[in-house]
């Protein structure tokens, strides 16, 4: 059995840890492509994500300084085992290493380990860059300059996070084909109100970043995810997801831009491309 390590990468707040709740949850009901084979460890850190989930409410945020790594053994519907090492962590903790350009020796560790890697994008979430990339330049003639306050753009410090991930890791001055397996998850789709495909939202919402990992890596996956299917709030508890169930929310949009139910999709394009 491969001992497959997925490096989930994402700051605070993308939707980590209710993913990873869903996706938990998925494995052990086994009606996905990827289903949970043998006996999984480490779940406190999903255990209180699926209470509220059950509960109709949202989960809260991850400690800063809590890193676990789950450790799920899994198989597709062909038979092919892997194990899968699933984090959950605070995402302050990508934040800061890309503010003080450092990745701590654990990371470093991790970054070395992992054959593929999962970033996970929330677009509402990133801040429109008002520059040449967003905007033709005639447009930006006159624009406020009374606000100057010197800040890399959300695309830009993704793409750095990204260039020293891909240093740490070795893999800096290798071919293409020696990197990491990457792949891009735009999470909480329900909350875009985008029809197309989640690259043609990437391309549209973070056009630097797309070209970066376009000329990066050569056949990224970029998919889309709802992993809870709609908005849920911590307090109120919302009675339809209770009485359905919360394994009937929440959907990926694939590549083609058609949802699917299955939230396995994902890892199990990235463990293919590893075969
Ligand atoms: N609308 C919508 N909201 C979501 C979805 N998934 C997560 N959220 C919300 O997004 C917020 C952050 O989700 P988390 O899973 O806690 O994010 P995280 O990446 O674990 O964040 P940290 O623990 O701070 O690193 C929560 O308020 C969730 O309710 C989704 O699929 N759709
Ligand atoms: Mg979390």
């Amino acid at each position: 059995m491969s001992r497959d390590s997925i490096l989930l990468l994402g700051e605070s707040g993308v939707g980590k840890t209710h993913f990873g709740a869903q996706l938990l949850r998925r494995l052990m009901k086994g009606d996905g492509h990827l289903r949970m084979s043998g006996q999984a460890t480490n779940l406190e850190p999903f255990e209180s994500a699926l209470e509220s989930l059950n509960e109709g409410k949202a989960a809260g945020h991850t400690a800063t300084s809590t890193y676990m790594d789950s450790v799920w053994p899994v198989a597709d519907v062909a038979g092919h085992q892997a194990e899968l090492v699933w984090p959950d962590y605070g995402g302050e903790q990508i934040k800061s290493m890309i503010s003080s350009r450092r990745v701590p020796n654990a990371w470093q560790s991790r970054v070395r380990q992992a054959p593929a890697w999962l970033l996970l994008i929330r677009l509402q979430q990133t801040r429109f860059g008002e520059d040449i990339f967003s905007r033709p330049l005639g447009d930006l003639r006159g624009a406020a300059i009374e606000n100057r306050e010197l800040q890399i753009s959300d695309q830009a410090r993704l793409i750095e996070l990204l260039q020293m991930l891909i240093f740490v890791g070795g893999a800096a001055t290798g071919r293409q084909a020696d990197r990491p397996r990457l792949g891009v998850l735009l999470t909480c789709w329900d909350e875009l109100d985008f029809d197309g495909t989640p690259a043609a939202a990437l391309e549209e919402r973070l056009p630097m970043l797309a070209a970066f990992v376009r000329s990066t890596w050569y056949a990224p996956s970029i998919m889309g995810l709802s992993a809870l299917g709609r908005p849920l709030s911590p307090h109120d508890k919302d009675s339809d997801y209770v009485s359905r169930g919360p394994e009937h929310f929440g959907y990926v949009v694939k590549p083609d831009g058609l949802h699917s139910s299955d939230l396995t999709l994902p890892i199990q394009m990235l463990l293919d491309g590893l075969r």
